[in-house]
């Protein structure tokens, strides 16, 4: 059989080729354009990487991703080519590319005599290179030398650009914690399918995550809890599949047999930069004024009732919820935002302000004399009056402020960036402001994958099958074509309350975040459910050599 196509293809022309060649090429998410091209390049112990200065960094990036299955030395010169580069050489560079590109797009042509990836920007060289990972056999990902000599690369002329700009993870690491090296695996399987924004959701009712230096309680308490929470949370579905897989590492629990831990500003600024040489942003989310239990049990006096508070759900007498009616609240959130504007150089910070409990207000005396003074008459009204505030010092740093859906209510703040998980996209996006889609139904990669549950391990519930995932229009209908261009993009959101350990997080995200990458980066009419099983076949085979515990 695979002879027969062998030699069908060989009398078709590459034109004709192209719609049904891309699953055989296997690439995810689906370039713009592909088109086949005679021969292939063979990838050799004398292949070299020629750069411009520009792409020098990438040009060693992907060199160490090619060296360890090949065992070749895949040296990396700087040479600048005024026309071709020598023969059998991969050429990366920013010269001569077409700005038309944008920000991230890029060419590649791969041919018998050299692979060149032209771009007009290093986002753009970078992901021409993933690309050129993804058209090598599968076994390119092996982290060992793999016993074989060829390396082939098929003849392809592609040119490339994303839908979206925004192209996001969420990951939760306050419910369970995940160490600065599993997050940078994280940070590089995004990259492999140009996923491009990190939404680092650091803090929460169940653990503060950051170092903060002014307020170094926040994670001497905040950071650690008596267990980890793999039980059931009363209301949610039963499931009895639990996998050994899912147990938290050992080395999430101190001397005292605490589970939890913390980042420090030296971890964070680590991982900046490792995501920074994989061109991804990350937007650290800071919650206020709700899920705060955390930052509560560290400083008690920060809450309408003075506490205690803890970070063990079971023990919680209230949810965390920050006194707007005490100044020295917001001297201590902007204590700490500070000091997180400091570490992260994104334009953006997530301020969070979902699922406030604003009964705990409407019991305080000091909250109803706030009210009454700044003329407010609900609890809508005084978590918008909360959220103007902070965006006005969020401003005042240079920064834009994300908020979840609720952020609406009550009246949003002026420039305020919506994400969108229980609606509100439209409404903001109609009105101007730009948003970001994670539909709960459609993104929450923390929902189950299968309706039975008897395989599936402990879920919070919800539903997300795969097809269901790579089915999503981050477009809301009825959004008017001329406001479109405020939908930033998409984002898959891992929420951990049941996810403890590296593996379990694998199952959850992959192969969702495959559809996700598409979805958000490649033409709306190029998505074809057949196509993409057909392409996700061979893809499992690369996550099996990344060791990525994939949903099969
Ligand atoms: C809702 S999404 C939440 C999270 C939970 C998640 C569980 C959002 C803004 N809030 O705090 O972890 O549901 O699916």
């Amino acid at each position: 059989m695979k002879k027969l196509i062998l030699t069908l293809s060989l009398l078709i022309p590459a034109a004709v080729l192209s719609a049904a060649d891309t699953s055989s090429l296997a690439l995810i998410p689906l370039p713009q354009k592909v088109d086949r091209l005679d021969g292939e390049f063979e990838l050799t112990p004398l292949t070299r990487i020629y750069t411009d200065r520009a792409s020098e960094k990438t040009g060693e990036f992907l060199a160490q991703k090619l060296r360890p299955a090949t065992g070749y030395p895949l040296e990396v010169h700087w040479q600048a080519f005024s026309s071709k580069p020598p023969e059998g050489a991969i050429y990366l560079t920013t010269k001569g590319a077409d700005a038309g590109l944008g920000a991230e797009g890029y060419e590649l042509t791969a041919s018998a005599g050299s692979v060149v990836i032209r771009a007009p920007q290093q986002a753009g060289v970078f992901y021409g290179t993933q690309t050129l990972r993804q058209l090598l056999p599968t076994d390119i990902f092996s982290t060992n030398v793999v016993a074989k000599t060829e390396w082939p690369v098929p003849g392809v002329h592609i040119r490339d650009w994303p839908r979206f700009k925004w192209r996001g993870i969420l990951l939760d690491v306050s419910r369970h914690f995940f160490s600065k090296s599993e997050v940078e695996t994280k940070l590089d399987e995004m990259a492999l399918y140009k996923l491009n924004t990190f939404h680092w959701h650091l803090v929460d009712d169940d653990g503060w995550r950051i170092e903060i230096k002014k307020y170094p309680k926040l994670t001497e308490v905040g950071a650690w809890r008596m267990r980890p929470q793999l039980k059931r949370i009363e209301g949610s579905k039963e499931t009895t599949a639990h996998p050994a897989w899912m147990a938290p590492s050992a080395d999430k629990f101190d001397v005292g047999g605490r589970y939890g831990g913390y980042y420090t500003q030296d971890d964070i600024r680590e991982v900046l930069a490792y995501a920074a040489a994989r061109h991804i942003m990350i937007v650290p989310e800071i919650e206020m004024p709700g899920h705060s239990s955390a930052a509560l049990a560290a400083y008690p006096e920060y809450s309408c009732y003075g506490g205690p508070y803890h970070t063990d759900r079971d023990l919680n007498a209230h949810e965390g919820i920050y006194d707007p009616a005490n100044e020295q609240t917001f001297q201590f959130l902007d204590g700490v935002l500070k000091e997180v504007f400091h570490l992260f150089p994104s334009p953006y910070i997530h301020i969070g302000g979902d699922e406030v409990r604003k009964d705990y207000w409407m019991h305080s005396p000091d909250c109803q004399a706030l009210m009454q003074r700044e003329g407010l008459k609900d609890g809508n009204e005084l978590q918008s009056w909360f959220l103007k505030r902070m965006e006005k010092y969020v401003n005042a740093h240079g920064k834009k402020m994300i908020g979840w859906s609720e952020i609406l209510q009550g009246g949003l703040a002026p420039s305020a960036t919506v994400m969108d998980w229980i609606g509100g996209g439209l409404e903001a996006a109609s009105q101007g402001h730009d948003v970001i889609m994670t539909p709960e139904k459609d993104c929450y990669l923390d929902h189950y994958q299968s309706t039975n549950l008897l395989t599936e391990p402990l879920a919070i519930g919800g539903y997300l099958p795969l097809q269901n995932m790579y089915a999503f229009e981050p477009v809301p209908d009825k959004l008017p074509e001329a406001m479109q261009s405020h939908v930033l993009g998409a984002q898959g959101n891992v929420w951990t309350e049941y996810i403890a350990s590296q593996q379990h997080l694998d199952y959850m995200i992959f192969p969702r975040a495959c559809a996700l990458a598409e979805v958000t980066w490649s033409a709306r009419d190029a998505r074809n459910w057949d196509d993409f099983q057909q392409r996700l076949a061979t893809d499992e085979k690369r996550l099996d050599e990344l060791n990525v515990n994939y949903r099969r």
